[in-house]
């Protein structure tokens, strides 16, 4: 593409028509395929979010993008590239479509409230030392409507702009500020990236039911700490940080 100004993420691109899951797909080719290899589809037929959850991806509408990399990073670092990607997304969105996207922590993207780009991180790691990770990227872009369950929380770029985009130019600029941003991170740590995590928060001011497998509890958001976790102030005054693993987070 000449849209695509990276030094390595994206020099291997594979694009497929057809496959059950990018993220799938690059877990199988991840030991052989080289450092910064992006594996897009035009169709997931069976896309997944977290926890077991279903990602519709529909054929030719979206950008459904999975980057292997294999950094010197120990696993709790490696986790905190979801926030590396989605302040990636938010940049591109900004960048190419002019149109003010928030990241509701710790995975997805929102536009006017509706679910618009999830983020799904997986790795491959024994003790300390992370074989490689997958960034898998969902982002919503041309379909005109969603499946009944989701019409009321998904939302595309299309849907918001009233505009076909050009998948070719968001996809390289969300590929460039990831570069941009994966740099970042690797040089100066999670603090800057953490700085425009809150900058585009949606989250952080907001009363959020936190559910975590039985437990479940209601505070504000209130901060993101150095790790990556969201900090919530509770009843009482004090705090809890809560991981981004395992946890589903609502608005209240
Ligand atoms: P999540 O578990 O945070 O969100 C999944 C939830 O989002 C679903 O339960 C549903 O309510 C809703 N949802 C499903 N599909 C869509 C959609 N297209 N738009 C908006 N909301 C939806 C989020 O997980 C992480 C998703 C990552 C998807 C990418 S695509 C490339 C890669 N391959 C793969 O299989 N997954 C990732």
């Amino acid at each position: 593409s000449p849209f695509l100004k990276t030094d390595f993420i994206g020099k291997n691109y594979i694009h497929l028509e057809s496959i059950s899951s990018t993220n799938d797909y690059a877990k199988e080719i991840a030991s052989k395929a080289e450092n910064g290899t992006i594996v897009v589809s035009e169709e997931q037929t069976s896309g997944r979010g977290r926890l077991g959850r279903k990602w519709v991806s529909e054929k030719g509408q979206g950008l459904w993008m999975s980057i292997i990399l294999k950094p010197e990073l120990t696993p709790q670092s490696s986790v905190k590239l979801t926030q590396v990607a989605a302040v990636s997304v938010v940049n591109a969105i900004i960048e190419t479509i002019e149109l003010n996207a928030s990241i509701k922590w710790p995975n997805d993207i929102i536009i006017n409230g509706k679910k618009i780009c999830g983020i799904l991180t997986e790795m491959n790691a024994e003790l300390d030392r992370v074989n490689y990770v997958i960034v898998g990227i969902g982002l919503n872009v041309n379909m005109n409507k969603f499946p009944d369950d989701l019409k009321d929380k998904a939302t595309s770029l299309f849907i918001e702009t009233g505009k076909k985009i050009d998948r070719k130019k968001l996809t390289a600029s969300i590929i460039n500020n990831f570069e941009k941003y994966y740099y970042i991170f690797l040089k100066e740590g999670f603090e800057p990236i953490r700085i425009s995590c809150l900058k585009h928060s949606v989250t952080i001011g907001s009363e959020v039911r936190v559910i975590s497998g039985k437990n479940e509890f209601n505070g504000k958001a209130v901060d993101i700490d150095n790790d990556g976790n969201l900090i919530i102030e509770i009843g009482d005054g004090s705090r809890k940080a809560v991981m981004s693993g395992d946890v589903s987070v609502r608005g209240i």
